[in-house]
């Protein structure tokens, strides 16, 4: 397919999209225009750390603060490789293009099952019309979170959206909370005192491989891990701040913001030898 005749499918598709959530009469947020123009909205002085505190926690909804993500499709076929495509839109429903650096990366997209399986933790490439692709592949059915992850002037956004993943699908329960996760000749401990509900708190995990400490990590994404951290149940998304700088080192700590009690699937991420390990971990916050 040519890139022209993709962009005009891509089109055709949001067209699409958008006549049938009229059609249904959903709301899609700032698709819906002249909001911006309510008091307390547009005026500027509204800062991502503000409407957290009075908000809802990133990623469970399709479009926040002016911005919309919409997908190019809402549905894959189960061991498929494809290409998953979106934009995110601004107010004024045009592609946005100019986003900032963060984590070391413009985007960043996770996918997950809605059961907290089938992690990924993709890069996006985007076009210069402002459309993101990345190649994905589903293995198993079942419905997935798609979460965007990026910041915009300054301001950090999550967006999610769903897509489907037709077939016999199950739904895993949550394995229960554990110190430890395995990957490979990895594992990973998690250190400290049980996490309660609170503004921040932090968290520490020691990397251990074939039973010794890991004393060279390499720098990831712009850390010394990145975590992925999803609420149990509605998959909010969680601020996490990874907290040690660009160097080697075996400990990686993070401080995350738990909205409330209840289980936590985390995913851990640490880069070493040039590859990536990805460790699951189920955290119970206590009220
Ligand atoms: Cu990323």
């Amino acid at each position: 397919m040519t890139g022209a005749a993709r962009i005009a499918g891509f089109a055709a598709g949001v067209v699409a999209v958008a006549g049938a959530a009229a059609a249904v009469g959903l709301a899609v947020g700032p698709i819906e225009r002249g909001h911006d123009a309510a008091p307390g909205h547009g005026g500027g002085g509204h800062t991502a750390t503000v409407m957290d505190a009075h908000g809802a926690p990133p990623g469970l909804a399709v479009a926040q603060d002016g911005l919309t993500l919409l997908p190019a499709v809402r549905t894959a076929a189960a061991g498929t490789p494809t290409e998953y495509a979106f934009r995110v839109l601004g107010e004024d429903g045009r592609a946005i293009r100019n986003f900032d650096i963060e984590h070391d990366r413009a985007m960043h997209l996770i996918v997950v099952r809605r059961d907290l399986t089938g992690f990924q933790h993709l890069h996006p490439r985007m076009d210069a019309d402002g459309t993101w692709r990345t190649p994905l592949a589903l293995d198993a059915a079942g419905t997935y979170r798609v979460f965007a992850d990026f910041s915009h002037e300054g301001r950090s956004t999550t967006l999610g959206v769903d897509l489907g993943v037709p077939g016999r699908t199950g739904h895993d329960a949550l394995p229960a909370p554990a110190a430890t996760s395995t990957a490979g000749a990895y594992t990973l401990r998690r250190q400290g005192p049980a996490v309660q509900r609170g503004s921040e708190s932090e968290l520490a995990f020691q990397v251990i491989r074939d039973g010794a400490r890991v004393d060279d990590l390499q720098p990831y994404l712009g850390a010394r891990g990145h975590l992925v951290a999803l609420r149990e149940g509605d998959l909010a998304f969680l601020h996490v701040h990874p907290l040690d700088e660009a160097t080697s080192g075996s400990r990686v700590r993070f401080r995350v913001e738990w909205p409330s009690p209840g289980r936590y699937r985390l995913f851990l991420q640490v880069r070493h030898d040039g590859r990536i390990v990805t460790t699951p971990f189920t955290v119970e916050v206590r009220s």
